[in-house]
């Protein structure tokens, strides 16, 4: 297999971004993942829906989805795996990730549901990194 090179430092940059961004979302800290996209970013985290564009939206949609856990104490975490970047003509980065959600909930046992892949958009400038999109497929729907 033949593959373009990413440097190093660059991949780093990326998992640091990764860890800071989904850790944003599994504290409910909506506003801080929404930051984390480009202002006018895209964001659909399940076939079908429509995606979310904007921060203001990406954060309605996160509390609407998020509205099935009121009476529900459960803690989701989103682990990613297997990062692939591919660097696009135009300086992006295509991101193709493995992404587990693991839900625990109070004396049980951590379920993991669902099985998905990330395909993002990256925007690296200097010391920033912000998703231009993101679209993730679920691996029980093929
Ligand atoms: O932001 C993500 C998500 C995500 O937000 C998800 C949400 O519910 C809110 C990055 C990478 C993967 C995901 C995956 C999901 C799963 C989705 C649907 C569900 O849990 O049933």
């Amino acid at each position: 297999m033949l593959l373009s090179a990413v440097r190093t430092d660059v991949y780093a940059q990326v998992q640091h971004f990764y860890a800071h961004q989904m850790q944003a979302l599994d504290g409910g800290r909506f506003a801080d993942y929404a930051a984390t996209f480009c202002e006018d970013g895209s964001f659909q985290h399940s076939p079908g829906a429509e995606p979310a564009v904007g921060r203001e939206a990406i954060v309605d949609e996160l509390v609407a989805f998020h509205r099935r856990f009121e009476n529900d104490p459960v803690q989701r975490r989103h682990w990613f795996n297997h990062i692939a970047l591919e660097e696009q003509p135009d300086g992006s980065l295509q991101s193709t990730v493995y992404a587990l959600v693991v839900t625990v909930r109070p004396g049980g046992k951590p379920e993991i549901a669902p099985s998905c892949v990330v395909h993002d958009v990256l925007v690296v400038e200097g010391d920033a990194v912000h998703t231009r999109s993101r679209l993730v497929t679920h691996d029980q729907m093929f």
